[in-house]
């Protein structure tokens, strides 16, 4: 058995251990902590890892270019730019725990974060601490609608996707039986409600209305039970990821409805994911960067840099160049003099004119639909009608 003073002893080791290793913690702490002399600190929050992740290193990607641009010329209020990335991971309470950390980082401003179900937990954070927010992505109406001033977005809403979506299938494609699915998320549920809202108040009918679960990988069983109703389309509230295999199973199951989605599809992966199933659908999301004469330098910049542009680089990128503006032409970091420079901002971007609203939505939000040809997006024009002779 131990004696009482060998047992003394050791707890008295072991707690001169804990001392050493905690200050080596806090030592190791403080040589990495970001406050350095001469910095600016922006955060960038998205899906960096996951399944999501193409969409966090595209944001990324946008966001670098912004800086390397501003810091090439100099920096910022005599400082040099630099980022924090944030992870998400797609997960509200993992985009709580990042906004606290770039609180804690001292950042200046947050461009994200990607998903709806994030940026909108986040945002408190990021408001009472009078941090700017600009989500590139974000379409969830409520983001903006909790009267926070100082949260912005360059992207559309779900309530403007919905209703192109409804009219879309209504007007272009003259379809009237509708089956709605949805991934259950604030963003892909919100867009399956405006859609079906938007398309029942146009004279569709919606012959099913389901939702997924986000990761599962077999839709089988609620495929089955969506084809019993014949529908001619099958509309998804979600991301390319779900979108991609529930397309996929469609097809193997003979489920031959036209498939129709938004903004969180419109990537080269759920055509990877989906395969040649993929070929016919149709996708709501902005005008095409490539025809966008302002664009032209930024496409140059960035593909040479990156390659291939996501879809939510350039809003990453016009992001982070609108909150580099406004702190500089506010001369200030202060959040709320920086949030109103960015009220009163018109930024000629790559994506053309940006102007915000007194919600922080952009004042023009242009949506289109976007057709699968060939393995690649393509803007979707409708045939002319015939000439009548
Ligand atoms: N808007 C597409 C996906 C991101 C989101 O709003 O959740």
């Amino acid at each position: 058995m131990m004696n009482k003073k060998f047992l003394i002893n050791c707890q008295a080791v072991g707690s001169w251990t804990s001392l050493f290793l905690f200050s080596i913690f806090i030592l190791l702490s403080l040589l990495s902590c970001k406050k350095e002399e001469n910095v600016l600190w922006i955060g960038v929050a998205g899906p960096m890892t996951g399944d999501q992740a193409k969409m966090g290193i595209d944001m990324s990607n946008g966001v670098t270019l912004a800086v390397e641009e501003w810091n090439e010329r100099g920096g910022i209020l005599g400082k040099k730019i630099k980022i924090i990335k944030g992870d998400d991971r797609r997960d509200p309470r993992e985009a709580v725990n990042v906004a606290n950390k770039f609180v804690n980082e001292g950042v200046v401003g947050v461009i994200g974060h990607f998903n709806s179900s994030c940026s909108i937990p986040a945002s408190k954070i990021y408001f009472e601490f009078g941090i700017p927010q600009i989500s590139p992505a974000s379409t969830n109406p409520t983001l903006t609608e909790q009267g926070f001033d100082s949260v912005f977005r360059v992207c559309g809403r779900d309530d403007q996707q919905g209703k192109v979506g409804a009219e879309f299938i209504l007007n272009i494609l003259k379809k009237t039986k509708i089956a709605v699915l949805h991934d259950k998320t604030t963003y892909g549920q919100g867009l399956a409600d405006e859609l079906k809202k938007n398309a029942e108040a146009l004279g569709a009918t919606t012959v099913a209305y389901e939702g997924i679960i986000q990761g599962d990988n077999d839709f089988t069983a609620v495929l089955t039970k969506v084809k019993t109703k014949n529908p001619e389309v099958v509309y998804f509230g979600g991301i390319y990821p779900e979108a991609g295999l529930l397309v996929k199973q469609m097809r193997h199951l003979d489920l031959d409805a036209i498939f129709v989605s938004g903004d969180g599809v419109i990537d080269p992966e759920f055509i990877k994911i989906g395969g040649d199933a993929t070929e016919g659908t149709f996708l709501s999301f902005g005008p095409s960067v490539e025809e966008l004469p302002t664009a032209k330098k930024f496409i140059e910049t960035y593909t040479e840099r990156f390659g291939e542009i996501g879809p939510y680089s350039t809003y990453s990128y016009d992001a982070t160049q609108i909150l580099l503006t406004a702190i500089s032409l506010a001369k200030t970091i202060d959040g709320k003099k920086v949030a109103e420079a960015i009220h009163n901002l018109r930024y000629e971007g790559a994506l053309g004119a940006i102007e915000f609203d007194e919600k922080g939505d952009v004042k023009i939000a242009p949506y289109i639909f976007w057709v699968v040809k060939g393995g690649k997006f393509e803007p979707y024009k409708p045939a002319e009608p015939e000439p009548s002779t």
